[in-house]
């Protein structure tokens, strides 16, 4: 019988963390080091590495579960160390029952086992003298960064293996995670990616020495604008962008939002357009499913998804960030309000959550508060659409019989034609105008 090796969560701090994913499954065959969770709590993601060779036996925790230090992960039916494990020597071991008292069994008589040596980059294994052999270790890697990609330690260090730049790669997994198969495909991708002169390589820019024509200063790009750039150019070069433009006229709402501003104030919260924006925007999303979808990769489903959840564009000194503001379809004014102020001051103070940039179904970029017209934004895919809003102004409109002044607001929806078509998109925005235009609809 095979010895059972518990594994336990190391020292991670006095918060819990969550468990955002289960790396391995029972029967898998894992080597020292390899990853079998990962961890993340506020400040932190970790992958909890093996602590030995081994076969999975038993797992004890799932994808949300809260754990501290000390919660059992799994058990490992211990294999000899002689690096990576055949699963023929695994079938020669035998399975172990998955019975309690056996696998008791099999525990206590690894209590009586020496620590069993690991290499030297690999966790410790310490008997407890008071029970089985507990199996603790430090987090393998501990990355501070979430605000560029969604991925856990391991699959940063197997995309640093293959010089794979993760902000280019879409993740599949909870939430947009980026997962190892997804670092595959990319890679799979490039190698069949049409040649030089096949007409997927951008001709090279000119390297120019601008100094020639007069001062210059180089200034260093900020972070954001290194992460965000890369994907700007990606969405522009994959997504054939159109923008449609249209008005919506809303002296109705405006007035409705002026008179509930002081009760606004009172509750703490600045009720600005973009509140009716997001919930107008959810409603004409409801009724054209496809503009909050996605093109799957395999070239031939649209994914449509049941969740609203709106990507913001914020603007900071460092540059755009688009934080995500979830199930707005759940939420009402004054909670979506509340909620707008505190991503967008935790955006500007580079304070926020991990997950908070990830998972959008939609996106409105509002130049609102700044000024300007119509404008063209880019589609912030894997989102086929994205709603530009600018500044409202007051207009003459003709009513059939007279103008009359009326505060407008311009539209642009730019949208990937390879998902929507003009019929649809402008369907779309006449819709969200007219929801804009009298908010009555919205209870329909
Ligand atoms: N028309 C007229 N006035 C508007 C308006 C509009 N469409 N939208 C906002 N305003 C007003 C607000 O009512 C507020 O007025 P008061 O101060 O008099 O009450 C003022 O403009 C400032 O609003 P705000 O910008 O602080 O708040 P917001 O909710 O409209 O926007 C946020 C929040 C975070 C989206 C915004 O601050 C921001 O960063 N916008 C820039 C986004 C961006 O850069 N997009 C470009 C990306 S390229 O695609």
């Amino acid at each position: 019988m095979a010895e059972l090796i518990r594994v336990s969560i190391p020292d991670i701090g006095d918060e819990p963390a969550a468990v955002v994913e289960v790396l391995v499954s029972p029967g898998d065959a894992v080597a020292v080091e390899d990853s079998l969770i990962t961890l993340e709590s506020d400040k932190a993601s970790m992958d909890v590495p093996s602590p030995a060779v081994g076969r999975v036996h038993d797992i004890k925790v799932k994808t949300g579960d809260r754990v501290s230090e000390g919660d059992l992960i799994l058990t490992l039916e211990e294999a000899p160390e002689t690096g990576p494990i055949e699963p023929e020597a695994q079938v020669a071991a035998g399975p172990v029952p998955p019975d309690g008292s056996q696998e008791s069994a099999a525990e206590s008589s690894a209590t009586e086992q020496a620590p069993r040596p690991v290499s030297a980059a690999a966790p410790a294994v310490a008997a407890d003298p008071s029970g089985p052999e507990v199996a603790t270790f430090a987090p393998a890697h501990i990355e501070e960064d979430f605000s560029s990609v969604y991925a856990s330690p391991a699959v940063r260090r197997y995309a640093r293996e293959l010089g794979v730049d993760l902000t280019r790669v879409r993740g599949s997994g909870r939430g947009e995670r980026i997962l190892n198969k997804d670092v595959q495909s990319y890679v799979k991708s490039a190698l069949t990616a049409p040649a030089a002169g096949e007409g997927s390589v951008l001709p090279a820019t000119p390297v120019i020495d601008f100094s020639k024509f007069g001062p210059i200063e180089r200034r260093k790009l900020s972070r954001i604008q290194k992460i965000s750039g890369p994907n700007l150019q990606r969405s522009w070069l994959h997504a054939p962008h159109v923008t449609q433009n249209d008005w919506a006229d809303i002296t109705e709402m405006e007035a409705f939002r002026k008179a509930h501003s002081d009760e606004a104030q009172a509750k703490g919260v600045k009720l600005t357009p973009l509140a009716f924006l997001m919930k107008a925007a959810v409603a004409a999303l409801e009724e054209f499913p496809p503009v909050n979808a996605s093109l799957d990769s395999d070239g031939e489903h649209l994914v449509l998804k049941g969740y609203y959840h709106l990507g913001i564009a914020v603007d900071t000194e460092d540059g755009l960030m688009v934080p995500v503001i979830r199930d707005v379809d759940r939420k009402g004014l004054y909670e979506l309000a509340a909620e707008l102020g505190e991503v967008s001051a935790a955006t500007r103070e580079g304070k926020l959550k991990p997950g908070q940039l990830q998972g959008a179904s939609f996106t409105i970029s509002s130049l609102g508060g700044i000024g300007g017209s119509h404008f063209s934004p880019i589609v912030n895919t894997p989102e086929v659409a994205i709603l530009g809003v600018a500044r409202a102004v007051t207009q003459p409109v003709w009513d059939g019989s007279e103008f009359r002044p009326r505060l407008m607001l311009p539209l642009s929806l730019s949208y990937d034609h390879r998902v929507i078509d003009g019929a649809m998109a402008v369907r779309f925005t006449s819709y969200l105008g007219r929801v804009l235009s009298d908010l009555r609809r919205l209870l329909l």
